[in-house]
């Protein structure tokens, strides 16, 4: 049986840069030759793609940790590193992805919708690309970046163009396995259905031999007090949010509990508390299982919102009340304002192939890419609770990364590097006093105004935490 699960966790790993080398060409006449330490490779980005093959995120439950290939690091003679290959992981169709803070990062919502939830870590350049006049025999070379790394929450929220909400035991199931080809469990106590169904219907489309069809989806059912928790509570309801219509499934049988009014008052309210902007969504209320209605000849009472009776066992009103959903659905989908609180649904098309290259095959689909920057470019300073200042931003970072501080030439390179970036000033800006010590990544150099050491302010004091390679 298959277990379906609409909340999980994914850890998404992209691959490390390949490191660049430090080498130098060895000729039989040479002592030693110039620098021919090549760049390493790019490490592979991760990406989540909606892939409509996919229904659930059961997947993610027992396998959360996906990782790309790390990029290779650079040789001698030039040689290049390779780029380690980009990842993607296939979510269901329907999936929001958001931070560990709950902030919506994506909403993969179409079918083949990619985006980057984790970037490459950027190669090392070779030595070889450090020979200037002045620098005859680079000693160092460019450490690789890391590749990104981070947790996200997903969540799915299917995608029905049809939502039925009722009470237990209304006969919401036994509705949908009637119009579609889904079959959901039907027994004659509550809370028999635990999990959401999705079903295609077909639908006559006026045009003879033509059909439309569009997609039921079967909500476990909803309880007076369920947005207190009551019965199986509200989590189910997030399914319905994207639902263009709702179905509202009133028990008109002589078992019902309550009277057809109590019943509609009781669910729209569940529904306003869950999102009120749910009251604003076009919505069709059927009375159900009305072959049960009449017991020996007893008065059938009725609300004058219900604007079909169905019997989803001797089919009767079944066939009205899907054309009027398939016209309801025609009408939504042809008004361009957004419903409110939702963003319209399309039937799941075939499965989608993986692109090489994400963005020019997404695009070329006419699919939307959504690229996320989770790092900061710029240059952020904070003052640790031991006076430390620590410099951080990508760009910085990258600055530090390279092989061999104990070198003077490396030290001034890098001490350059920052001082190009800013570092200096921003430093100064956040209020950086003389003898401060300061630290970029693991590198750690004592802050003095400029001047003392023209043009290369750190280097004097520059060293590294622990050596790292
Ligand atoms: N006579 C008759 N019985 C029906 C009809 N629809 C459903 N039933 C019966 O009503 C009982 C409940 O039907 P379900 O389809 O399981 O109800 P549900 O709304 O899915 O219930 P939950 O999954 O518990 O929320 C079952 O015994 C069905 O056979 C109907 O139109 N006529
Ligand atoms: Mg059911």
């Amino acid at each position: 049986m298959s277990v379906f699960v609409d909340e999980a966790q994914v850890h998404l790993k992209a691959g490390d840069g390949g490191a660049g080398a430090v080498s130098f060409r060895r000729e039989a006449h040479e002592d030693k030759g110039g620098p021919d330490g090549g760049d390493g490779g790019k490490g592979g980005d991760v990406w989540l793609v909606a892939d409509s093959g996919r229904s659930s995120l059961v997947a993610f439950r027992d396998h959360p940790f996906h990782r790309a290939q790390d990029g290779v690091r650079g040789g001698g003679k030039r040689r290049h590193g390779q780029n380690g290959a980009d990842l993607y992981v296939a979510v269901p169709v329907g999936t929001v992805v958001r931070d560990l803070d709950g902030s919506v990062v994506c909403d993969l919502s179409g079918s083949g919708d990619v985006w980057l939830g984790a970037r490459g870590g950027r190669p090392g350049r070779g030595n070889a690309r450090f020979l200037t006049n002045a620098r005859r025999a680079p000693r160092f070379a460019e450490l690789a970046e890391h590749g990104e790394e981070r947790w996200y929450n997903l969540e799915l929220k299917l995608l029905a163009d049809v939502a039925i909400v009722g009470f237990p035991n209304a006969g919401k199931s036994t509705l949908i396995s009637r119009v579609s080809a889904a079959k959901p469990r039907i027994a004659d106590y509550p809370f028999t259905t635990l999990e959401p169904h999705l079903g295609v219907v077909k639908v006559p489309s006026g045009v003879p031999g033509d059909y439309d069809d569009f997609v039921i989806a079967d909500i476990p059912g909803i309880i007076p007090g369920a947005a207190q928790g009551r019965g199986l509570g509200l989590k189910f309801l997030r399914h319905i949010e994207r639902a263009s219509i709702l179905l509202v499934l009133i028990d008109m049988s002589y078992m019902a509990d309550m009277s057809p009014t109590d019943q509609i008052h009781s669910i729209l309210s569940e529904l306003e508390q869950y999102n009120p902007y749910l009251l604003e969504r076009p919505r069709l209320i059927v009375g159900s299982r009305v072959d049960m209605a009449d017991m020996a000849g007893t008065n059938v009472p009725t609300d004058n919102r219900v604007e079909f009776t169905i019997s989803s066992v001797t089919g009767q009103g079944i066939d009205q009340m899907l054309f009027r959903l398939n016209a309801m659905l025609k009408e939504v989908r042809l008004s361009t304002t957004a419903l409110p609180g939702s963003s319209s649904s399309n039937l799941p098309s075939g499965g989608i192939s993986i692109p090489e290259s994400a963005s020019v095959a997404a695009s070329a689909l006419g699919h939307h890419v959504v690229v996320h920057r989770p790092m900061p470019e710029g240059i952020t300073i904070s003052r640790d609770i031991d006076g430390v200042l620590t410099v951080s931003g990508r760009d910085v970072l990258r600055a530090v990364a390279l092989t061999g501080l104990d070198d003077v030439d490396t030290a001034m390179y890098v001490s350059r590097k920052l001082d190009r970036l800013g570092v200096d000033k921003a430093l100064k800006k956040a209020g950086a006093r003389d003898g401060d010590l300061v630290r970029v990544g693991d590198v750690e150099f004592t802050y003095y105004d400029e001047g003392s050491t023209a043009g290369a302010p750190f280097s004097a004091s520059m060293r590294r935490k622990q050596s790292s390679e």
